[in-house]
């Protein structure tokens, strides 16, 4: 009976460990330039961009497999993204065609 009441609670806490534990990176938009060229990440790890520069940013990518488009926003603001798919990610920003960085998402 003991360890039935232990068993459970640690199974449900071993399958919410990854989720929780996921590594996030930050990148920074700042002077109208990703604060990284290229990013290495793993499959289900997370990036956060923030906006460092006095006006909007955008972020998106056109690339395979997971095109994604986060919108625009502002001074000290983030936008986080969850990478699930691994590929090859061409990040820009739509308002400054000269921001570009790339994210390497491996298995
Ligand atoms: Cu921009």
């Amino acid at each position: 009976m003991n360890t039935l009441r232990y068993a459970i609670p640690s199974l449900l806490l071993m399958a919410m460990l990854p989720a929780a534990f996921a590594e996030d990176h930050l990148v920074m938009q700042k002077d109208k330039a990703f604060s990284a060229k290229a990013l290495s990440i793993k499959t289900g790890e997370s990036v956060t961009f923030r906006n460092e520069d006095e006006f909007f940013h955008n972020i998106f990518s056109l690339s395979d497999p997971a095109p994604f488009d986060l919108g625009a926003f502002g001074k000290g603001q983030t936008r986080k993204l969850v990478f699930d798919q691994p590929g090859h990610y061409e990040v820009e920003c739509a308002i400054h065609p000269e921001m570009r960085m790339t994210v390497n998402v491996s298995k």
